[in-house]
């Protein structure tokens, strides 16, 4: 069944996170010279119980529009620490990035249940990394920055996603002092390797590390590697599935 924003909402989408109809799915990330896996990220999936499955992009909009996005926000991240604490304790070292919208940051909210996790937690800062989208939309900058500069301190890892597609900007990355930048898989389908080259160059140059997703082909996967990109994700390595369902797939896959 077809869904819009419009058949749903923010009561709904809060009773949905408090009655557990949200789940957090993982996608790996590979190094793309060792091709081992390095990373994943945690991707909110919601199941409504009549309308199935809603699209995330339809779900953050609404969080978005109505303010819901904290608690959604604060969902992801709690259920994120959660999955990379479990697997920290298997001995499992894999770090684990959450989405947070830019809205998140211009509260204590976020930043304030970050420090609770890390301190109450057996999650080390290094196992997670903070992707941040739509920096455009931040109206006080300086305040942000400085932020995320603090979380960085605490040894979490800031990543500037959907460059090429949103609005993000290396100069913004830079300025934030991100130590990684997301390659939008819109760049990565269309296939214009000159200008990942281009950004790969210039993040790099600053000390970012480069991540391409939406990697679906064999082809892709080389481009990206070509053009320099650190790490890869997308339908060609793994889809996103249940935290279960990438631990068998982790183990079974001949890595
Ligand atoms: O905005 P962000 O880049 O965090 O979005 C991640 C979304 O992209 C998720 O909904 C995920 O399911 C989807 N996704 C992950 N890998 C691929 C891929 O290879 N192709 C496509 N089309 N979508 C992907
Ligand atoms: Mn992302």
């Amino acid at each position: 069944m077809r869904v819009t924003t419009g058949e749903l909402d923010a009561r709904e989408l809060r009773d949905a996170i408090e009655n557990h109809q949200l789940r957090i799915h993982v996608q790996p990330q590979i190094d793309l010279e060792t091709e081992e896996v390095v990373a994943v990220e945690g991707l909110s999936r919601w199941t409504h119980p009549t309308l199935g499955p809603i699209p995330p992009a339809e779900f953050v909009a609404l969080a978005e529009a109505t303010g819901t996005i904290h608690e959604l926000g604060l969902f992801a991240l709690r259920e994120c620490c959660s999955i990379g604490r479990t697997w920290h304790e298997q001995g499992l070292e894999l770090a684990i990035a959450v989405n947070v919208s830019p809205l998140q940051l211009q509260t204590d909210l976020f930043f304030d249940e970050l420090e609770r996790q890390l301190s109450d937690s057996g999650l080390a800062p290094a196992d997670l990394i903070v992707e941040v989208t739509e920096a455009e939309r931040i109206s006080d900058y300086g305040v942000v920055a400085g932020r995320l500069d603090i979380i960085q301190q605490w040894g979490v890892t800031v990543s500037i996603d959907d460059f090429g597609a949103g609005h993000s900007s290396i100069e913004r990355a830079v300025a934030v002092r991100a130590r990684e930048l997301k390659i939008d898989r819109a760049l990565v389908a269309a296939g214009d390797w000159a200008a990942v080259g281009d950004a790969v160059e210039l993040a790099q140059s600053s000390g970012m590390r480069v991540v391409a997703e939406g990697i679906e082909t064999l082809e892709q996967l080389e481009h990206v590697r070509d053009a320099g990109c650190d790490r890869g994700q997308g339908y060609y390595i793994a889809r996103p599935t249940d935290p279960d369902g990438f631990t068998d797939w982790l183990q079974s896959s001949v890595r």
